[in-house]
């Protein structure tokens, strides 16, 4: 990639499609019948805590039995060569791009493997059931829930995303809709500080429109295919 030095890569939850895990819009994107914005935000936590930790204790244990793909190797292994800044923004909660040897990376939206007190504000790992009312080991309170943001919280580590944003060469976003802020934004921020911009989904997205060059396909056959 010639004269490209930072690279900032968005991911959403089409990458994670081919390895089995339903993303929120497409066919099959309802669960138990809710829309994903019905059961991701801190009122539904108030008003149904056990459904929202039921939705989140499904998915935790959906990941025992899936693997990265090809596209996550393919990330992975930019990550393990590339000589310059590189920084993987993933939407998704999953674990599969840690799985597959991602490092330089954050989950802007939260993790499926991590559980943070209401109370204290305090995170710790998570991999089985997690009941409502279930203690905090630092201030006792029985306050833990899914280490997820919801719609209306501030997703995590922004400050360290608009900087990686301002200073890229190169905005890539795979396997995203587009529907979601603000990570939708991200492409007109990135081309807003003369970056180059490269969409890798399996359709177009609300977003297309702002990105310098959009390839459609499976993210299993686009991702290595821009990475090697
Ligand atoms: C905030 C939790 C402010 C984890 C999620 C109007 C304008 C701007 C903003 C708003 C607005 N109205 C409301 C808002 C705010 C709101 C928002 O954007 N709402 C939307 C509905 C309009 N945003 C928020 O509330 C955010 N917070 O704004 O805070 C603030 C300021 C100060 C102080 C406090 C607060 C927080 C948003 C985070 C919500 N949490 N997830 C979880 O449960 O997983 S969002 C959830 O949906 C995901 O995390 C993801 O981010 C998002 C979008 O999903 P996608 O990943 O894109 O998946 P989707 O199914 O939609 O699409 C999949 C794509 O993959 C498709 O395009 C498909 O074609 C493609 N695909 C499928 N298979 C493949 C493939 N591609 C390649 N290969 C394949 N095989």
């Amino acid at each position: 990639m010639k004269d490209i030095t930072n690279i900032v890569v968005l991911t959403g939850a089409g990458i994670s499609a081919e390895s089995g895990l339903a993303t929120f819009r497409g066919p099959g994107g309802l669960w138990e019948g809710h829309r994903v914005e019905d059961v991701c935000t801190p009122e539904a936590l108030a008003r149904d805590a056990a459904l929202v930790h039921r939705f989140y204790d499904a998915r935790r244990a959906a990941l025992g039995g899936v693997v990265p793909n090809a596209a996550h190797d393919a990330l992975a292994r930019l990550d393990r060569d590339w000589p310059g800044e590189l920084l993987i923004v993933t939407q998704n909660v999953d674990d599969l791009h840690e799985r597959a040897g991602a490092r330089r990376m954050l989950h802007m939206h939260g993790e499926l493997n991590s559980a943070l007190c209401a109370a204290c504000d305090a995170r710790r790992p998570w991999t089985g059931s997690l009941p409502p009312g279930t203690s905090c080991d630092g201030c006792g309170a029985p306050a833990l829930r899914p280490d997820i943001v919801f719609f209306g919280e501030m997703p995590y580590q922004m400050d360290t995303i608009d900087r990686a944003l301002a200073t890229c060469d190169l905005f890539v976003s795979i396997g995203t809709s587009g529907a979601v802020y603000p990570a939708a934004g991200f492409v007109q921020t990135a081309r807003y500080h003369g970056a180059a911009t490269l969409e890798l989904n399996l359709e177009p997205s609300a977003g297309s429109g702002w990105f310098g060059e959009t390839r459609l396909g499976p993210a299993s056959e686009l991702v290595p295919a821009w990475v090697d």
